[in-house]
């Protein structure tokens, strides 16, 4: 219990940036970045706005009337999971393949995703020439915690290991929503799921043999997960952060009410350092006699947290500094999306790991890089310059904010999950089947819950099919468009780098 607790703290609590992928991406404005780059700075930073928001206008109706989704907990016989899913198809007809068909060719009017959608093709790439077999999905069980079977719009679930906390019950709870979302909509497939922090399919080690598939949180260059977004998004009840759609709400309250510059002048950062080097030298970023690195980083005690009601810990208090640092727990730290969100300008400590949608994170627009090998100096110049360039910082802020509202709504998660799971559908070569796995429902899942957890199904759980398409997935980036993307990214780093030295630290 206690170990839970310190690991729990470990693995959460970051809030912090979330940097991720190195060589990966930048994104959209490269060419903007490009241009601008060399002499003028801040007009550089100043420009980011862009490409979010897009998705939420001229929505196609997909027509399907938007049917209520009921939750209805027996009192006193079995649940029993495998009537229709969540009895939408009682009274929607499940499409037929041929209007599966129009439906996708309906999609392409839809508004396009986001860009960082278009990593989907990256991360289905290994199996793009060979298909799917069921023996590779076999030999994807030796990493997996869990697998998951979807037939004719019903889930099953077979456990092998157990996940910690309830990272896989709410990952699960996300696909039950996403397939009564979308009823008919999610092709059969089978798949394997890690929820453990570390990446574990390396590339190195299937030079010649297909790797297997894994789905899973994060990644590294040098690994080929799969990755889907995380279980914080439908909530983590073990440190009270709620599902990510209410959450959204309620922080747009509280920004609301706090003027940009009357945000405290520093750095923050809470977490657990739990022994994680980046983040035990983060630490020691906090004022001393010598140094004022223009950071505040406070250690998080979850075990006082969870015992004094969260009273502490409230994320969206957090939104009172005017930048916020991301540092990496063991690997990636789900806390990037919340440190995004506050309107304050990210500090991303640069980091290998990379998530779904961090690959779509610009430095310039979306957040600061911080050089991980002198974290502090580092900072104090980020602060130090945002001060004194109040209105850049400012629509730097804003624009890592926008990303995490629009471009990373919850909406947007559903659609990112199912051109995913679509895509990854079509690569398997057999049809897949239950075998071990057990029925699972909204019913199996909520009914027998209870507390917060209970609370946080309800909270995030989706009450009506959905009546419009998905965004349309563009194309995959081609190799010349990647290698922009990376060179854009690196010299952005390395002209920050330049203008740190330029100053006498
Ligand atoms: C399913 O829907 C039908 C028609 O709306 C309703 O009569 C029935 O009670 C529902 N079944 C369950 C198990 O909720
Ligand atoms: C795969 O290739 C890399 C680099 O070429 C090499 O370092 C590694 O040992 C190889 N792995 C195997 C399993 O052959
Ligand atoms: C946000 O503010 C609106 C209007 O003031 C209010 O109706 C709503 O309940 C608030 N939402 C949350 C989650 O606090
Ligand atoms: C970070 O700092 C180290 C050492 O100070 C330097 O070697 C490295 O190039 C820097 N990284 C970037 C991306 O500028
Ligand atoms: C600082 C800067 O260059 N701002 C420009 C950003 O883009 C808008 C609209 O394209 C211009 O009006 C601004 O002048």
């Amino acid at each position: 219990m206690r170990k839970d607790k310190v690991q729990a703290a470990t693995h959460i609590v970051q809030f912090p940036i979330k940097e991720v992928f190195i060589f990966v991406i930048v994104i959209v404005l490269t060419v903007l970045i490009y241009s601008t780059w060399s002499d003028d700075f801040s007009s550089t930073i100043g420009n980011v706005t862009g490409s979010t928001g897009l998705v939420r206008k001229n929505r196609q109706p997909s027509g399907i009337p938007p049917t209520p989704i009921i939750l209805s907990c027996p009192t006193d016989t079995a649940i029993i999971c495998n009537q229709t899913p969540n009895n939408v198809s009682s009274t929607t007809a499940l499409p037929s393949a041929s209007q599966n068909t129009k439906a996708k060719r309906n999609s392409f009017a839809s508004p396009a995703c986001p860009d960082f959608f278009r990593y989907i093709h990256e991360d289905l790439k290994p199996w793009k020439s060979t298909g799917i077999t069921k023996e590779m999905v076999e030999s994807a069980r030796q990493f997996a915690h869990f697998r998951l079977v979807i037939i004719d719009g019903k889930a099953y679930h077979e456990q092998y290991k157990k996940c910690f906390q309830t990272r896989d019950v709410f990952t699960i709870w996300g696909i039950l929503q996403l397939l009564n979302r979308y009823p008919g909509r999610v092709p059969d497939l089978e798949l394997m799921f890690n929820c453990e922090d570390p990446p574990s399919v390396k590339k190195s080690s299937y030079n010649s043999s297909a790797p297997p598939p894994l789905f899973h949180y994060c990644k590294e260059e040098s690994t080929l997960d799969i990755l889907f977004p995380d279980w914080s998004f439908w909530g983590w009840p073990e440190i009270n952060i709620k599902p990510w759609g209410p959450f959204l709400e309620e922080l747009k309250n509280t920004t609301e009410s706090l003027k940009w510059k009357d945000k405290i002048p520093y750095a923050f950062w809470k977490g657990n350092p739990g022994g994680i080097g980046p983040r035990e030298d983060l630490m020691r970023c906090n004022p001393s006699n010598e140094h004022d690195w223009n950071a505040r980083v406070f250690a998080q005690n979850w075990g006082r947290e969870v015992a004094n009601g969260f009273q502490d810990s409230n994320l969206a208090n957090q939104c009172n500094y005017r930048y916020k640092i991301y540092v990496d727990g063991i690997t990636w730290s789900v806390s990037e999306k919340y440190i995004l969100a506050c309107e304050s300008p990210m500090l991303l400590v640069t980091t290998p790991y990379i998530d779904f949608f961090t690959r779509g994170l610009v430095p310039g627009k979306h957040y600061w890089p911080i050089n991980s090998s002198h974290k502090c100096e580092s900072i104090k110049f980020a602060v130090d310059w945002g001060n004194t360039h109040l209105t850049e910082a400012e629509e730097l802020g804003k624009g890592g904010s926008r990303f995490a509202h629009e471009e990373l709504s919850i909406e947007n998660i559903y659609h990112y999950m199912l051109h995913l799971l679509t895509e990854y559908a079509q690569l398997l070569t057999y049809k897949p089947t239950p075998d071990k796995a057990n029925s699972i429902c909204i019913e199996s899942m909520a009914c027998p819950a209870n507390g917060l957890g209970k609370q946080f199904m309800l909270d995030s759980m989706v009450k009506s099919t959905y009546e419009f398409e998905p965004c349309s997935l563009s194309p995959p980036f081609d190799i010349e468009e990647l290698n922009a993307l990376a060179r854009s990214k690196e010299e952005y780093l390395k002209n920050i780098e330049k203008m740190e030295k330029g100053t006498a630290l």
